[in-house]
């Protein structure tokens, strides 16, 4: 049985949800998102860094959400919710995947940490501000690119649980502009999925 180490509103409701949409079975491990659980001696002894998600799965265990994401749709999905390496939808599909970590997700952080996680006066305005820019900047090639598109190459795919969370978090976080009316109509789009609700519900 798989095994997910998670914690709420974090980077591991997307692997969650990944899990529910292909309506596989697992178990959670819930912890708080809190160093007293994942800096413990036992997490770390999962993850080197103390982070999640965390995915176990008959003596593997294995960490980053794409890999795990990947992983679980290779040894558990048959390739489900990805086009065919030969389908034209593919580079689009490994694309949008990686633009997720690689692009979206470090202003992320730094707006998180810069507005939620550090304390007041530790906080920067400037480093914020420049992450808020760099992060609409990122975010406005993903809105072009849903032109048209129910999702980010058409049909859903595992694509959507990467950078539709990374969507989703940025739009709570109050970082996408109105004018990106289908990256808004994109992220109400994910929210309102069965297997997004239920994933989301832990938090
Ligand atoms: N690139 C990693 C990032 C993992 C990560 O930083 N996760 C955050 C939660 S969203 C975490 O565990 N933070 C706890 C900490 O920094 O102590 C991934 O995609 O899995």
């Amino acid at each position: 049985m798989l095994k997910l180490h998670f914690a709420p509103n974090s980077r591991a409701v997307r692997t969650l949800w990944l899990l529910e949409e292909l309506g596989l079975p697992y178990e959670l491990n819930m912890m708080a998102f809190h160093p007293k659980d994942l800096k413990s001696d036992e997490h770390r002894a999962r993850h080197p860094l103390g982070r999640i998600p965390v995915l176990e799965d008959d003596g593997v265990i294995i960490w980053e959400s794409g890999a795990i994401a990947e992983y679980i749709l290779e040894r558990h999905k048959n390739g489900g919710l990805k086009p065919a390496v030969d389908a034209p939808e593919f580079p689009a599909y490994l694309q949008w995947f990686h633009y997720c970590e690689g692009m979206v997700m470090p202003p992320v952080n730094t707006i998180v940490v810069h507005t939620l996680l550090l304390p007041e006066d530790r906080r920067d305005a400037t480093v914020l501000g420049q992450a808020q820019r760099l992060l609409t900047r990122s975010l406005a090639p993903v809105d072009q690119a849903l032109a048209g598109k129910e999702y980010l190459i058409g049909a859903f795919s595992a694509a959507d649980t990467m950078l539709g969370h990374a969507a989703v978090m940025s739009n709570r976080l109050g970082c996408v502009p109105d004018e990106m009316t289908n990256l808004k109509a994109y992220t109400a789009r994910l929210e309102a999925r069965p297997a997004f609700l239920k994933a989301d519900s832990f938090g």
